[in-house]
């Protein structure tokens, strides 16, 4: 018998990639999607992936309990991904109610709606490295004690302990994803990465000249999205639920970040990046740098895409979003 899984925030960077690993195993996929998520431009990253029309979408919101409740009955799922959020760490410093609300909150309403509606699913939480935030360990792990520096990061906080209150005390099978930064070319443009691959391919074409950043010395362990789903996946898979820290292990500097992606259409970076002030964070999480070796060794998991493919896939896919490519350019 096919399995089904609902995922909330299908129609983000993880949930479309999600969607499109569970569909090629033979998962029958249900989204709960907003009302506002429904408009062409929110089923975009599905539409990218060629998954819209494979994939049930239930109207609902995860702030909303009745509406997550709902989605469950609906569906029926052997498995739940829980990765709606306000995901984005600036905005919740401007947003903090609606982040606790969204991002801590709708995580509870969704373990509710398990616990009442189908208590024996396997539960999945996209718990985050921002909860690390002001780091206790110079390699963040599993027993690593946490201390985020944001709302966003006091949220995704709350959501984790109620997954693991939720499993201990409700005997629920609730897994949770302690995922580091994940990127890819369905990152949205607000995120740092895209936002500068964004950049080199508008000033590569000619489009643009230059690109306002913040704090360039922050440094980050990215992996790509498509490793990352799969982790996700291999967590539902055991038979004991369990936290999980995914992670490649190697920390870069936005800096960085910014050489390797305009080196890659042979531009020099420092000629088109500029720091304004205004865009550094109240209080900024400075490094993080992940040791994922439980999942090597429980999930055997372990990421395939190196930074350098991931940068290269970013960039190509936003040349041709501009409409060109950089080998059909004679700047090379
Ligand atoms: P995105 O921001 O791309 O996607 C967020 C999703 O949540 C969207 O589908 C959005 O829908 C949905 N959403 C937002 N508010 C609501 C709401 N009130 N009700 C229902 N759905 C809502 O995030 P990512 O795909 O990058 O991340 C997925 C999850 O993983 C998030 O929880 C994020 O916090 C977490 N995470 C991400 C990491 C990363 O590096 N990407 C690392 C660690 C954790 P809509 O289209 O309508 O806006
Ligand atoms: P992050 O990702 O906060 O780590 O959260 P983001 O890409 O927004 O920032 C990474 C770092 O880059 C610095 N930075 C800038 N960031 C943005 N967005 N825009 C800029 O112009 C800029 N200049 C410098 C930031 O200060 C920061 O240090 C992401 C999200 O996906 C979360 O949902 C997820 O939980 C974590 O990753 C792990």
């Amino acid at each position: 018998m096919a399995k089904t899984a609902l995922i909330t925030g299908i129609t983000g960077q993880d949930g479309a990639y999600l969607a499109q690993f569970l569909l090629e195993r033979g998962v029958r996929v249900a989204g709960l999607v907003r009302r506002t998520g429904l408009s062409e431009t929110a089923l975009a990253r599905l539409d990218w992936l060629g998954i819209t029309q494979d994939v049930t979408l239930i109207d609902g919101d995860i702030t909303d309990l009745s509406s997550c409740v709902r989605a469950v009955e609906m569906s029926g799922p052997d498995e739940i991904y829980n990765l709606a959020a306000q995901s984005f760490v600036g905005t919740s410093f401007q947003q903090p109610l609606l982040t606790a609300n969204v991002t801590g909150v709708g995580t509870l309403n969704m373990l509710e709606a398990m616990r009442i509606a189908c208590p024996s699913a396997r539960f999945y939480q996209a718990s985050s490295s921002e909860m690390f935030g002001k780091v206790q360990a110079p390699r963040q792990s599993e027993t690593t004690p946490f201390y985020p520096r944001s709302p966003y990061g006091a949220a995704k906080l709350y959501a984790h302990w109620m997954t693991v209150n939720y499993r201990e005390s409700h005997g629920l099978h609730a897994s949770s994803g302690i995922l580091f930064n994940h990127e890819s070319p369905l990152r949205g443009i607000e995120f740092v990465t895209r936002k500068i691959t964004d950049a080199v391919a508008r000033i590569r074409l000619g489009k643009a000249r230059h690109v306002q950043l913040g704090n360039l010395d922050a440094a980050r362990d990215w992996g790509h999205a498509r490793d990352y789903v799969r982790a996700m996946w291999l967590m539902l898979q055991q038979n004991d639920p369990a936290d999980y820290v995914i992670a490649t292990g190697r920390t870069t500097t936005i800096r960085q970040f910014c050489d390797m992606a305009f080196s890659h259409v042979g531009l020099d970076w420092r000629e088109h990046v500029q720091v304004d002030a205004t865009l550094f964070r109240p209080a900024e999480v400075n490094i993080l740098l992940g040791n994922a070796t439980r999942a090597k060794q429980a999930l055997g998991w372990k990421p395939l895409a190196s930074l350098e493919q991931l940068v290269a896939e970013m960039v190509d896919a936003d040349l041709k979003r501009h409409g060109g490519t950089y080998r059909n350019l004679a700047v090379a």
